[in-house]
Order: structure tokens, then sequence, then C-alpha cells
């Protein structure tokens, strides 16, 4: 099995030709347009509107799509959030590229040279940092920009693959090396006219050698095109723009990183927030109803409210649940696993006696005490929404 490239070209180890013949249909270049405007194609698996929200190139998940579902997400109704389109990438001449000067020898794997590896599995959660950022708009009255995800832009899944330090020990780390960056074979993004270049985010070395897995299976099965098919990466309790997915190479580096995935965007920017802003790493702490956005219930009869916490820096220790609006809460009941970095499913039987409109919150509480405010702190970006959700229900008699 030849690991090692030693061509000595730390950046790409085929001609630039036959790397775009790595996509079917070659890649495409794609203006940026509005988040908003719904486009054909893009996304490959079937988008049935009783289970996803259409935003643009992406695609939200509606909570309700989770009921009567077990842990995991399944993939036909995992949100997607692309910056292009999904490229079709052919797994037989696809390679991954380790390179950079923070490592000893670059190397260059196959797909089956990849699943030869020694592989792990983990239950993990991937959250779009923006996801619930339509509540700074509709709750608090301070509308940010981009995708106005509710809460459907999270999903947990069964990841197989191999760490990412295991390969990064392949290729020898050098003493200095300092962070990683994992770079997509999708479109280069387009924003406003100006080349971006293809999708990638620098990763602390720290990180990238802790959980970080390059995945190729989600669910016990081979990733969906969608879903970054060859191999992604999955980097736990992180934004999800962390986990670069259709992953071509990563280079590693003994200086510092930037792309604008960490300059422009994926930043907290704004009051309360330091000069030039701080980028984003861990998510925070959320709670959703497996319930329809203005689900109708009926009065007199016991409901099981059922929904799911989750947190990007611990495990979900407990999880209230309020049906006036705030006043009162009730303790939910956990059910099942309550991973770190998945999350904790809950339920609470609740028999509404007063038809008309009704809001349910849910707050949840980590192992490091974080607990959902009454109002998330604001960011010029829409950001991290951990403030309690109001999900309106309408009681009918
Ligand atoms: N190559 C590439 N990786 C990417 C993206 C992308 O557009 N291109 N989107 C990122 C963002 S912003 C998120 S939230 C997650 C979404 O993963 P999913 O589409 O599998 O749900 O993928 C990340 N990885
Ligand atoms: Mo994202």
């Amino acid at each position: 099995m030849e690991l090692y490239d030693r061509t000595g070209d730390t950046t790409q180890t085929r001609p630039a030709a036959e790397r775009d013949s790595l996509l079917v249909p070659p890649m495409r270049r794609v203006a940026a347009r509005p988040e908003t405007t719904p486009e054909p194609g893009g996304i490959v698996k079937p988008l049935p509107p009783d289970l996803f929200i259409r935003h643009g190139r992406s695609a939200e998940m509606r909570w309700e799509a989770m009921r009567g579902q077990g842990y995991h997400t399944p993939a036909d109704r995992f949100f997607v959030r692309n910056h292009t389109v999904t490229p079709l990438i052919d797994a037989r001449t696809w390679r991954l590229l380790i390179h950079g000067d923070g490592v000893r020898r670059p190397i260059s794997l196959s797909y089956e040279e990849l699943l030869a590896l020694p592989a792990t599995t983990a239950d993990v959660a991937i959250e779009c940092a923006g996801n619930g950022r339509a509540f700074f708009d509709t709750q608090q009255d301070q509308p940010a920009p981009g995708i106005q995800w509710r809460l459907g832009a999270v999903g947990v899944a069964r990841w197989r693959g191999v760490p990412l330090a295991a390969l990064l020990d392949r290729a020898g780390l050098t003493p200095g090396a300092v962070d990683v960056m994992p770079r997509g074979l999708d479109p280069v993004y387009v924003e406003d006219g100006v080349d971006q270049g293809h999708v990638r985010r620098p990763l602390p070395l720290a990180k990238a050698l802790e959980d970080v897995l390059v995945a190729y299976e989600m669910n016990d099965r081979p990733l969906p095109a969608d879903h970054g098919f060859p191999a992604r990466l999955v980097v736990p309790g992180w934004s999800g723009i962390a986990s670069i997915k259709w992953l071509g190479d990563v280079e590693v580096s003994t200086v510092p990183l930037s792309s604008p995935w960490n300059t422009r965007s994926y930043r907290m920017f704004g009051p309360g927030h330091p000069i030039g802003g701080a980028p984003l790493a861990a998510q925070v702490v959320k709670s959703a109803f497996e319930l329809p956005w203005e689900a109708t219930l009926r009065a007199g009869r016991q409901h099981i409210l059922h929904g799911r916490s989750w947190s990007g820096t611990g495990r979900v220790v407990g999880v209230e649940i309020s049906t006036d609006g705030g006043r009162t809460w009730t303790r939910a009941e956990t059910r099942g696993p309550r991973l770190a970095r998945a999350w904790a499913p809950w339920h609470l039987a609740w028999v509404p006696h007063r038809p008309g409109p009704h809001v349910l919150m849910a707050r949840a509480t980590d192992e490091t005490g974080a607990v959902q405010p009454a109002r998330a702190r604001f960011n010029m970006l829409g950001y991290h929404f951990d403030g309690l959700v109001e999900h309106p229900v309408t009681v009918v008699s």
C-alpha cells in the first residue's frame, strides 16, 4: 500500500485538470445569491416539504421529522448547509492529501486506503453556528443577515472514520505545527463577485488531535453525497463550519492559518465582543420540541411533549419545560443516552385545558452549568442563539 507521496510537492500531487476530473460533473463556478432565493438543484437528496424547509442552497430539518425517530437523525432528514452545490465525487480517483510545513512527509490516501485504516465510531451532533438565527429577529427585534434558520440546522449521526490524529501521526508532525486547514472539493465560493476559494477553515492543532474524525460513514452507510462523500471532517462540539465536507486536503502549518471562514464569517462581532471579533469554536446550549411550528393540540387530552437538548460544551444534565410562556417550569424526563457533543432526548406529559394560543419553552442546562438565558446575547452575524425559543402551539377544543 503506497501511502506516502514523495513527490515533494506539498500542495498538489496531480495536474489541476486531472484534479478537476474528480468531480462529475466538473466543478462549476456558481455566484452566490441571496440565501433566501430558492434554487433548483444543488442538493442531491429529495427534500420533501414535510421534512425540510428550503433556504436557497441549504435545507433545514423540520423538527417534527424527529418525532418517533431513534437517537440519530436519519440521513433522509438531516439538514444540509451548502455554500455552493453538492459535488459528485468519484471515490475511485479521489485522494486525501495531508501536507504543509507542519508535517515531515506529505501523504496521499485513496478511499480504499482510508477505509483500511483502524477506525472509530462516534455519535456526534453537527450544528450550524447560525442555527436559531431567525429568533434574533422574531423574538429580540435584532435581525441578523444570513440564513434565517429556526432550530432545524442540527442533527446527530453515528459517524465512522479515522481519527485525524492518526493521519497526522502518519505524516509526522513537526514540533512547530500549530494549525491545520481542511479544505473541501466543492466549487469555489463566490461572494459579491469575489472568489473566496474552496470552503476551508483553520483548526487549532490541539483540537485536531483531540477528537476529530475523518468520517466516511454516516449512520452505518457510506456518507451521502450531500453530507460529504467520500469523506468529511467531524469536529465534535464545534460549529458546523469546522466539519468540512468533501475533504480534499488538510494543510498542516507552523504558522497560524486564516481563511474567510474564520476572519470574515463565523466570528462574533458587535457590542461585548472583542474589537476585530472573536472566532467561533464550541456551540452553545439549545433545545427543540419535536412538534410542528404552530402545532395544533386538542384540549382536555394528555399529550407527551417530546424534544431534545444539546450543547457543544458538555452533556445536558437537566431540561425544564414551560407551557405558559415562561411563568412556571417543570422538569422533563430524559430518556436514552445523553451524550456530550450529541443530545439528550426528553419528554413531558401535558394536558392543556384552555383552548387558544399557547407558548411552549424548553430550557436546558449542561454539565458546565451553562443554561439557556431568556435572551441570547446579540452578535452582528447572528450566531449562537441560545435564548429560550417561544414555540407557538394552538390548543383546540
Ligand atoms: N466543503 C464544505 N464543507 C462544509 C460546508 C460547505 O459548504 N462546503 N458547509 C459547512 C457548514 S456551514 C455546516 S453547518 C456543515 C453542515 O453539514 P451538513 O450539510 O452535512 O449538515 O457543513 C460544513 N462543511
Ligand atoms: Mo454552518
